[in-house]
């Protein structure tokens, strides 16, 4: 199988990185997590992104907060799909890494999940590797059953409490 890549631009970003590093877990699916900044390190940026196919990488995960342009650098370099993460800063509640994420200019596509959404980004990237791989879309399918009977049992138990 393809690993995933999670590339976060600071371990800042790592306890909201830790929800897509668990649901990569959860579903058995290889992966490496790198610190590279676009501002910071960006010949690093650009040697993971040129060599990541080459490595045997399917999918880039690119959480980055504030001026967040590592999704898009990371994009530049490779025809891999890249999934971005807006990290949620402390000045303008994430809406600057959004936009810096969401708006790029078009030939350079990079998917973008909510605002702190690293969950979704590692079931983004795991529906990707699943297009190949049907043991990973049945798993994916159990997911979203077990996702719905969590629901459904809710739905259960707030209308016996709300009617006792
Ligand atoms: C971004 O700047 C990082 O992705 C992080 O979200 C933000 C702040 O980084 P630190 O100053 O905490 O290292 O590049």
């Amino acid at each position: 199988m393809k690993k995933v890549a999670v590339i976060m631009g600071s371990d800042s970003d790592l306890s909201v990185m830790n929800g897509c590093i668990d649901i990569l877990k959860q579903f058995d699916v290889p992966f490496e997590v790198r610190i590279i900044s676009a501002h910071r390190t960006p010949n690093a940026a650009h040697q993971f992104a040129s060599t990541a196919m080459d490595k045997g990488f399917g999918v880039i995960i690119a959480a980055a907060g504030k001026a967040a342009h590592l999704g898009g650098v990371l994009a530049a370099y490779t025809t891999l799909p890249v999934i971005g993460v807006p990290i949620k800063s402390s000045t303008l509640d994430g809406l600057d890494s959004l936009l810096s994420i969401v708006q790029m200019p078009k030939g350079i596509p990079v998917a973008t999940v909510a605002i702190n959404g690293a969950e979704n980004s590692a079931l983004l990237a795991i529906q990707m590797l699943a297009l190949s791989d049907d043991t990973l879309a049945k798993k994916l399918s159990d997911y979203k059953e077990k996702m719905a009977a969590e629901v459904a049992a809710k739905d259960e138990k707030i209308s016996r409490e709300v009617m006792a």
